[in-house]
């Protein structure tokens, strides 16, 4: 295995599981908002998870549910609408401190900043979403800890797609073979693979029972984990 000199981190389901009680009911909360009779329960939301990105995953849905909605000429402006309040749904639940780390997250970027590994982020998440939970979960300067952070639209096409991977490793001007991407979805490990990084994978609450082919290591939680 080359020098390991960076971890780049996954943030929904692997930093911490944001997804069941934070982005969902922010969606459901932004239906509501603007009058739809939407609603994602446990279970449909873990399907619509396949389509990585929240904008994404509202046009996918509308269309195949309700394609009147999808057929209105404000289609396009109704979603950035939506997505808009729902991410102050979601920030509002994550300053609240409702989404803590996941188990040995800290401790694992603790460490890693102690052997002086640098650290970078790539997610599918806007970029207020992941500023704000480092900040309430770890410390107000946590954001600064993390070289490059590569989140949502900075790239046009989302995980699985390798994008966001190669946006931050060129910002952090690594090579893919000095770095480790910790993911908790076969989305996210797809795009890892395709940027030719390793991959440890984390299962989280929507995906442990996915296939991890090609993943370097799997673990059940990160705790405890220091792999360099
Ligand atoms: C995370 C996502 C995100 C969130 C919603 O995937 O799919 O879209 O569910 O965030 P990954 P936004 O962990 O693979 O990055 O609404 O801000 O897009
Ligand atoms: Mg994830």
């Amino acid at each position: 295995m080359n020098r390991l000199h960076a971890l780049i981190f996954d943030v929904d389901g692997t930093l911490a599981e944001t997804e069941r009680d934070g982005h969902r009911p922010a969606f459901n909360a932004a239906f509501a908002d603007c009058g739809l009779d939407w609603h994602w329960d446990e279970k449909l939301y873990g399907e619509l998870l396949a389509v990585t990105g929240g904008k994404e995953r509202i046009r996918h849905y509308a269309e195949r549910h309700d394609p009147a909605c999808a057929a209105r000429p404000d289609f396009a402006a109704l979603v950035k609408q939506l997505h808009a309040a729902k991410t102050a749904h979601y920030l509002q639940r994550v300053a609240a401190g409702q989404l803590p780390l996941r188990p040995g997250v800290a401790e694992l970027i603790a460490a890693a900043r102690n052997a002086g590994l640098r650290l970078a982020i790539a997610t599918t998440t806007s970029p207020e979403n992941v500023t704000a939970l480092l900040r309430a979960s770890l410390a107000p300067d946590a954001p600064d800890w993390f070289e490059v952070i590569g989140a949502g639209d900075c790239v046009p096409n989302k995980k699985p797609a390798p994008d966001i991977y190669h946006w931050v490793l060129e910002r952090l001007a690594l090579p893919a073979s000095n770095c480790l991407a910790i993911e908790d979805s076969k989305n996210g490990l797809q795009a890892a693979l395709t940027a030719s990084l390793r991959c440890l994978v984390t299962p989280g609450e929507y995906t442990t029972d996915q296939d991890f082919s090609g993943a370097w290591r799997v673990v059940g939680d990160l705790a405890g984990w220091r792999g360099w």
